[in-house]
């Protein structure tokens, strides 16, 4: 018999699995074939992105990092009497920490809540922001709306929520204002809303921070396919795969694709899926939206957000936005 966490881990990884196995199945019917991003973040797929971060094409997590450094502290005096955080897809956690050391002593009591579909993310994030012994440290594995349901329910006081490192690029235009609204309806008013989101920049810089000389990146993307033969037992042939990175001006987009060399056919047994690649054809496994700094304020005061103050990286091109709860 099993002790009931350890039982209760086994029935969710299953839930979890026939997820994937669900998504799967659908997004690569879709025409072309599609796989959604935040299946990236398994064990692998997370140190991966960790070690995108460190890249010197990929600047999104520096130029935050400067700007939760340098206003973290004016972050926290906007937000007086706060008693509760919940970042979602905190990552390794280290920049939840920066901006809790930029606050310096805490007035009072602190509940941090971490929500990540990602387990190993959780653990080493839950470590990371519990390091300086400043405030409670609550995890929550799942979604961002389950998760954000979950610690709101349990907040108490007034909340900010951080949604950083422009993890909201991964939302269509619609879907973004869509999680913005749910995020709005979780909160009261006076809570607040911090928004790390990458800017438009020019085309060259764009590319390489999404198909890196190192082939991180390209690693990255393909990993999914090691993911879904090793979880759902499907049998990708991963050198079949080139990683491509492509930057959509019209719709502010980089997309990421992996390009069939040759003829494939893939089968996916756990998913039910048996499907066909002609040479060239693409899998679309992310877009990452970028946004200009207008379009940020536009779309929080459109979700119910009201703006208190948005710092820019001129090196970077990146932004973070205070906002509270209208
Ligand atoms: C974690 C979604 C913000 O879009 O830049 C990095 C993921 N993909 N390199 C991004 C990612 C390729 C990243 N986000």
């Amino acid at each position: 018999m099993l002790p009931s966490s350890a039982q209760a881990r086994t029935a969710s990884d299953a839930m979890a699995v026939e997820q994937f196995a669900a998504d799967v199945r659908y997004y690569l019917s879709q025409s072309p074939p599609q796989l959604p991003s935040h299946y990236f973040y398994d064990a692998l797929g997370s140190a991966l992105f960790e070690a995108i971060c460190h890249l010197p094409w990929y600047g999104i997590t520096r130029a935050e990092s400067r700007l939760l450094a340098a206003h973290g502290d004016e972050v926290f005096r906007r937000l007086d009497s706060l008693s509760t955080v919940v970042e979602l897809g905190p990552g390794s956690g280290l920049k939840m920490r920066l901006l809790l050391d930029a606050a310096g002593p805490k007035p009072r009591p602190l509940t941090v809540h971490l929500v990540d579909v990602s387990q190993s993310a959780l653990e080493i994030a839950a470590h990371t922001v519990g390091s300086g012994g400043d405030v409670r440290v609550t995890t929550h594995r799942a979604t961002y709306d389950a998760g954000l349901r979950e610690a709101a329910v349990q907040a108490g006081g007034r909340t900010l929520v951080a949604f950083l490192g422009s993890n909201i690029g991964n939302f269509d235009p619609p879907g973004a204002a869509a999680f913005l609204h749910n995020v709005r309806v979780a909160l009261s008013p006076g809570d607040g809303l911090l928004l790390g989101v990458d800017l438009v920049k020019p085309e060259p810089a764009l590319r390489l921070a999404y198909d890196d000389p190192l082939g991180v990146t390209a690693a990255f993307n393909r990993n999914l396919l090691v993911r879904i033969n090793r979880e759902l037992g499907g049998d990708f042939d991963l050198d079949q795969y080139e990683h491509r990175a492509v930057w959509d001006a019209d719709r502010s987009r980089v997309e990421m694709h992996l390009v069939a060399r040759s003829a494939q056919h893939v089968h996916i047994p756990r998913a039910d899926v048996d499907l066909r690649l002609a040479p060239g054809d693409p899998i679309w496994t992310e877009s990452s939206y970028k946004y200009r700094t207008g379009d940020v304020a536009a779309l929080l005061q459109a979700c119910g957000f009201r703006l208190s103050a948005q710092w820019i990286d001129r090196q970077d091109g990146f932004a973070l936005t205070l906002a509270e709860a209208a």
